[in-house]
């Protein structure tokens, strides 16, 4: 096709652009966007959220004052896309993301992403994508990654809550279980599921009843109190449901900023008081018991040395991810990059608030040989697109939730779909995605 026509081709210029308040998993308020083109191509996405934010991540805007929805609505932020947004992007052509998302920037003026909102901006930014991608008439994985377009990812599955997203006293915030030794995703997700039932079993024949209740993110949160007693669970698992550690691993979302004591400098875990330093050595020794292949925030998302640490002394056995010290912001990867500091970036749209910032982090990942991790938030909605963006931009691996509760389902199930829609041409990542086999 010559260029001319490209250009040419009105059906892809966006017609219209509508904003809406609904409620996210935790029966928060969030916003929804609704793109369509001239061509009738419809895209819609919601902004999730996090319960443990980093610091740096593009702002949420919220009606603070308003008493409605106990000053959780997003209200204004609806208003802005409605007026200001919508009339800013009429008009223009919904495959030019880029140009699409820096006029949303432009639009907001701000560092932070505060004016209009990060919610506002990446619902709106994605709904953009995907609107284009239905105008072309291709699944959004195809539409992100073309004939590249076909790894699935690892799911790492959170079946075990604590920190900020579960009512026990597990300083970790997330365990999760990774079946990587197999040949497909549906495998994998049966084999997440099978440990996932011996799980249960397990915590309710040793604690009782009410250890099966579950976290934000659909992991079961039982009165535990040590990081071991939750490891020593996922073990029992695993060898319940006739794996060991070649088919599934362990890895471990620590999200230590919410347990360190930024006056003291200490990080308050099992009990304990620990230095940095002190932690580290923990982990250390949590790698060579358990077959852990990746932990998450291990320290406080300001300390970049430690992670630098932390990634010279076991950075070749272990993934060591960065959440919230990178919140999918370029600029932040860039400095750990050149400082060593992790070796693993966890990817999520709406840290940075712009699809495009979003696929610039993951290429500077990449292309550093750093491993990408898309990710759900604790907050979430029924949307599947992080499904397709693992997939179209080949991140190897996913992290998104239990393997129950349909906002986190509905990702795993879109994968099921894509794995079939690809058939034979589908491909799984082998176990060295890991920087060893456990
Ligand atoms: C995390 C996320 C998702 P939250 O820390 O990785 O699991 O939690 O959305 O609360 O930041
Ligand atoms: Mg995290």
């Amino acid at each position: 096709m010559a260029v001319f026509p490209y250009e040419l081709d009105f059906n892809f210029r966006i017609f219209g652009v509508k904003a809406r308040q609904i409620i996210d998993s935790r029966g928060n308020p969030t916003i929804e966007v609704e793109v369509v083109t001239e061509g009738y191509g419809v895209g819609i996405f919601a902004a999730p959220a996090g319960a443990s934010r980093g610091m740096y991540e593009a702002w949420e805007k919220r009606d603070k004052d308003d008493k409605r929805f106990a000053g959780k609505g997003v209200y204004t932020a609806v208003k802005l896309v409605n007026e200001e947004v919508a009339q800013a992007l009429v008009g223009m052509d919904s495959r030019k993301q880029f140009e699409i998302d820096k006029r949303l920037i432009e639009l907001d003026g701000t560092p932070n992403k505060s004016r209009i909102g990060g919610n506002a901006i990446v619902a709106t930014s994605m709904a953009v994508a995907l609107a284009a991608a239905d105008t072309y008439g291709l699944p959004f994985f195809k539409y992100i990654g073309g004939l590249r377009a076909n790894l699935l990812p690892v799911p790492l599955m959170n079946i075990i809550n604590g920190g900020k997203h579960a009512g026990n006293e597990l300083a970790i915030q997330e365990f999760m279980i990774v079946p990587a030794g197999v040949d497909s995703f549906s495998d994998a997700l049966r084999v997440g599921c099978e440990v996932y039932y011996e799980l249960k079993a397990f915590l309710k024949e040793t604690y009782g009843l009410n250890a099966i209740n579950v976290g934000d993110e659909g992991g079961f949160a039982p009165p535990m109190k040590k990081t071991e007693e939750a490891l020593e669970a996922l073990v029992k698992a695993i060898e319940k449901a006739g794996y060991d550690s070649s088919t599934v691993a362990i890895a471990l979302d620590a999200a230590a900023s919410s347990f360190y004591d930024t006056e003291k400098k200490v990080y308050r875990i099992d009990g304990k008081e620990l230095t940095k330093e002190e932690l580290l050595s923990f982990y250390e020794e949590l790698v060579e018991r358990y077959p852990i292949v990746s932990i998450e925030d291990p320290f406080f998302e300001e300390d970049f040395e430690i992670f630098a640490e932390m990634t010279r002394r076991i950075g070749t056995k272990v993934l060591i991810v960065g959440d919230d010290l990178f919140v999918t912001n370029p600029e932040r990867l860039r400095k750990g990059i050149s400082m060593g500091a992790a070796n693993a970036i966890l990817v999520k749209p709406n840290q940075i608030g712009t699809l495009s910032e979003t696929i610039e982090a993951v290429s500077i990942a990449q292309d550093a040989n750093y491993r990408t991790i898309i990710s759900h938030r604790s907050g979430e909605v029924e949307y599947d697109a992080i499904a397709d963006l693992a997939v179209g931009l080949r991140t190897g691996l996913i992290k998104t939730g239990a393997p129950a509760r349909g906002e986190r389902t509905i990702k795993y199930n879109r994968l099921l779909r894509i794995e079939e829609m690809l058939g034979s041409e589908s491909h799984f990542p082998e176990f060295k995605v890991f920087p060893r086999k456990p």
